[in-house]
């Protein structure tokens, strides 16, 4: 079934929107086609393509990715980001084309933001776009409201490179090895090694694809994903482990980062990326959560669930946040150790009500 919704894409822009429909209910928004897109994407010739602050894999090999096959075509493309290439990710394939936004807003016919739930997440990068005649908005959020003039949420994605990987064969737009390693990064990631429950036959053949048409080297790549940390990112993560807890009879277990420490170790954003998956991979443990401390007078959470019962999208959403049913953010207004106390309750209070599947 899966397969042949995939051909169906390929024949005509509206599989899209018929998967969408089907579904129901999940969607905020009418569904722009892949046709639709696309002729904007040939049409016009200036364009931004945007991820969200404190990127991941998926923000920065979608964004990439999408703009290497538009430069194929022959287009201007700028592709920003508000912090820029990341150290761990500076092996991407073209890993220069992305760059911070320039200080002086500039004008351009298309402005893309991808893997962004909340318009305002593109910080600075935001502010960079002087004007555009056209935003797309292409996302697989749950939380993400539709903005922009032509929108493609789909939640069933694992990552919104599968998505980007979906337009570009739908389109015939091109793919080569360098568009290929982009695109199998940023899913590769964003699915936890294809692990998480959105992973699909369709992942599975999408990266299939990726592999074949790119001539890609696997194993390389997941040893520069996986296998390339600065001993700091583990100097952190025994700092982490030393304030981990657990509550509602061990069904929660969250962990802390103060500033302090942080800058003790002299650690990086990204240096975090992934460590609450060891809070989450203890038996028993449905959320877990971890806390940082930022320099704003508030607190940034993650917050990852192993049960679709327990959406925690709708409990970061409480707080300001959002992101996917299973793993989820917010930054909070307080001092660590209030916010920790308040976030904790309310999920809390989630799980008394939530009821363990017998099976
Ligand atoms: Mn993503």
């Amino acid at each position: 079934m899966e397969l042949l919704e995939l051909v169906e894409d390929r024949s005509s822009g509206y599989g899209e929107r018929l998967r969408r429909d089907k579904q129901g209910g999940g969607y905020k928004m009418t569904a722009s086609t892949f046709d639709e897109i696309g002729r904007v994407l040939r049409e016009h010739q200036h364009f931004a393509i945007l991820g969200h602050v404190r990127p991941d894999g998926d923000a920065l090999g979608s964004q990439l990715a999408l703009a290497l096959s538009l430069q194929q075509l022959g287009k201007d493309v700028r592709v920003w980001n508000e912090d820029g290439m990341l150290e761990k990710y500076s092996f991407l394939p073209r890993a220069e084309l992305l760059t911070k936004p320039p200080a002086t807003a500039i004008d351009v016919d298309v402005a893309i933001a991808l893997d962004t739930a909340i318009q305002n997440r593109l910080g600075t990068a935001l502010a960079a776009v002087g004007s555009a005649k056209i935003w797309v908005n292409i996302d697989h959020h749950s939380s993400n409201p539709g903005y922009g003039d032509l929108v493609i949420v789909d939640v069933s994605a694992p990552a919104t490179g599968e998505i980007i990987f979906r337009l570009i064969r739908n389109q015939g737009l091109p793919l080569d090895h360098d568009i290929a390693e982009n695109l199998y990064a940023a899913i590769s990631t964003d699915t936890g090694s294809f692990q998480y429950p959105k992973t699909s036959a369709r992942t599975f053949e999408i990266a299939t694809e990726l592999v074949r048409a790119g001539g890609l080297n696997v194993g390389k790549i997941s040893q520069q994903l996986y296998e390339n940390y600065p001993r700091r990112r583990l100097e952190l993560l025994r700092e982490l482990l030393r304030t981990m807890r657990f509550s509602e009879g061990g069904r929660v277990a969250s962990f802390s980062l103060t500033l302090r420490t942080a800058a003790d170790l002299g650690v990086l954003p990204e240096d975090n990326e992934g460590l609450i998956d060891h809070l989450r991979a203890v038996r028993g443990v449905i959320v877990a959560v971890f806390f940082e401390e930022l320099a704003d007078g508030k607190a940034r959470v993650s917050m990852r669930s192993k049960d679709e019962a327990v959406d925690v999208c709708a409990i970061c959403q409480k707080f300001g946040g959002g992101g996917h049913t299973l793993a989820a953010g917010a930054r909070i207004r307080g001092n660590l150790v209030e916010v920790e106390e308040r976030v904790l309750k309310e999920v809390g209070d989630k799980l008394e009500v939530y009821q363990r599947p017998s099976s």
